[in-house]
Order: structure tokens, then sequence, then C-alpha cells
């Protein structure tokens, strides 16, 4: 296998457009001969981490479990890209800590809540502000933004670039390590 592991971790809101930059990035990657795996929050939570809920202890597991599960994999040799909100500051980093330095790529989708909120896929942002999920991140619980993220994909003025332009800017970091 010619290539070296490593996770590219994906914060951000509820509809900032995680999953889909893992797609085109996995597309991509594929694309270039690489073997990767996605981990994607929303989807271990029906399997592996189904016992867990939205408190903060219960969303710290959640991000521990999938660190735990992208080093197994890096370890293998394969490009893990996670994919799950992970809101507080505390728990990226320790999972950061559990990779030897540079494997770690924190990739911030620093995507307003307010088009997070407009895009409202599965209209659980609708059910937040009317009081019908407590605890939603951006609404009622906090969302700690990325202070030194190795990437962060934003819109250009208003405009959100389409994914495979943000898989690209991920792309890029890669070929430049
Ligand atoms: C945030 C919630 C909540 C609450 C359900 N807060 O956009 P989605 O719907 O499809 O993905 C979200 C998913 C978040 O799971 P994660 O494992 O990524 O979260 S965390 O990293 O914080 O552990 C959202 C849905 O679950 N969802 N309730 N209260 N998102």
């Amino acid at each position: 296998l010619n290539q070296r592991g490593c996770v590219i971790w994906i914060t951000g809101l509820s509809g900032s457009g995680k999953s889909t930059v893992a797609c085109a990035l996995t597309r991509a990657l594929h694309a270039r001969g690489k073997l990767t795996y996605v981990l994607d929050g929303d989807n271990v939570r029906h399997g592996l981490n189904c016992d867990l809920t939205f408190k903060p202890e219960d969303r710290a597991e959640n991000i521990r479990r999938i660190g735990e599960v992208a080093k197994l994999f890096a370890d293998a040799g394969v490009i893990c890209i996670a994919s799950a909100i992970s809101p507080y500051r505390k728990d990226r980093d320790a999972c950061r800590s559990i990779f030897p330095e540079g494997d770690f790529i924190e990739v911030f989708m620093d995507i307003p809540l307010s088009v997070c909120e407009a895009r409202d896929p599965k209209g659980l942002y609708k059910l937040a502000r009317a009081g019908k999920i407590k605890g939603f991140t951006g609404i009622d619980d906090p969302y700690e933004a990325p202070l030194n993220s190795e990437i962060v994909l934003q819109q250009v003025g208003q405009v959100c670039p389409p994914p495979e332009a943000m898989a690209d800017k991920v792309i890029s970091y890669l070929e430049a390590k």
C-alpha cells in the first residue's frame, strides 16, 4: 500500500456541508488511487454509538470513539475522513492528541449559522427553534469554532463554493505535505 494513513477531521454545524464535502473528498482521493474510509457521526450513531445521546458527556464519548476508530484506520494506512459536529474544542483536541504530529488534519466548515439554518435539510433547526429538540448545536448548545484548524472552508462573499472545490482545497493541503 503506497500511502500513509491519517485522519481528516471535518467539524462544523449541522447543515454546514460536512458529509457532502467528505463524500467529494473521498471521490477525489479515490481518483488519485488513495484508499479512504468515511466515518460520519450521524451514521456511526446508528451502530457503534447507538447508546449515546447529545448530552455533552455523550458527545465527548462519540468523538472519542470516532477518534479511536479513525486511528485504527490510519494505522492500517487508510486516509480516514471523520465528519462530526464535534462542537467542543476539548474533545477535538483530545482526539488530536492520540495522533502523531501532522496526522490529525482539522477542517473547519466555517459556514454561518444563518446559512445552515436556512438550508435545514432535515428540518431539525425548525424543531430546535420550536423547543421540540433540546440542546441543539448552534441554538441552545454551543459550537466552539476551531482556533487553529489546518484548513478552513468558507463562503466566498455570500456564495458557498461547490463541494468539489472545497475538497480540492483539502487535496492541495495534502499534496503540499
Ligand atoms: C446537534 C443533532 C442533535 C442535537 C440530532 N445537536 O445534520 P444532521 O442532524 O444530519 O447531523 C446532526 C447529527 C449530529 O451528530 P454528530 O455525531 O455529528 O454530533 S456530535 O459531534 O455533536 O456528537 C443532526 C443530528 O445528529 N442531531 N440531535 N441536539 N445535532
